[in-house]
């Protein structure tokens, strides 16, 4: 058991000069669709905090939510997703520019999680981005999701594939349910911990 994570939801914007101050900043990213609203849901306890769809795209700005109390200055935040599947070029440019303006200079960005479909595993835009992240010096921990949607019978089959594409370890990798709330406990208290 754990608590649902205190937050609320502060401010939308589509440019990093509307954005008050604040202490420190967590942010969300991956692809349209991999889950990053639910998660931010998840995490709060709470249905309807962030816009979720079925459709990719639910999520079009820099959506900021922070920690209790008001004003404590330390944020989670959900970002737009990058292409899915097959997505037009138009689309990964739009992404591009809002984010990257986000990612590069925001100045108490501490760090990002990288959400991966564990159903689908990474993909060369997940790939990509990762190298970006590495080229940008950010530092990035990975989220697997969906793990609901994966048969018990696959899950290590699964597991073992996701890791080796990111070429990372196994402890490298938490895996989670926005659905089931599995391994969601696990990554409320590393957020906590990061803030503390
Ligand atoms: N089964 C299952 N479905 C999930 C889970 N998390 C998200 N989904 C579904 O995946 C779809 C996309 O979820 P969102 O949270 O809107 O995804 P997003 O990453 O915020 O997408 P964008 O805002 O477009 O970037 C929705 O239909 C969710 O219900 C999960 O843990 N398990
Ligand atoms: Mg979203």
């Amino acid at each position: 058991m754990s608590s649902p994570l205190p937050i609320n939801f502060l401010q939308s914007a589509a440019r990093l000069n509307q954005l008050p101050d604040r202490v420190l900043e967590l942010a969300f990213i991956g692809r349209s669709n991999v889950g990053k609203s639910s998660l931010i849901n998840a995490l709060a306890n709470r249905k309807k905090l962030a816009k979720i769809s079925k459709t990719p795209g639910a999520t079009q700005l820099i959506n900021v939510y922070e920690l209790n109390p008001e004003g404590s200055g330390n944020w989670l935040v959900d970002l737009p997703g990058y292409g899915y599947a097959k997505a037009p070029k138009q689309e990964m440019d739009r992404w591009r520019r809002m984010i990257e303006e986000y990612l590069i200079e925001s100045p108490s960005l501490g760090g990002v999680y990288v959400l991966i479909d564990g159903v689908v595993g990474p993909t060369a835009l997940d790939l990509q981005t990762i190298e970006w992240l590495e080229h940008i010096d950010l530092s990035y921990r990975f989220v697997a999701t969906k793990v609901d949607k994966i048969r018990p019978s696959k899950s290590q089959g699964r597991r073992k594939d996701l890791v080796n594409k990111l070429g990372v370890e196994k402890k490298d990798v938490m895996w989670v349910s926005a659905s089931t709330g599995s391994g969601i406990p696990q990554l409320r208290s590393e957020i906590l911990d990061y803030f503390a």
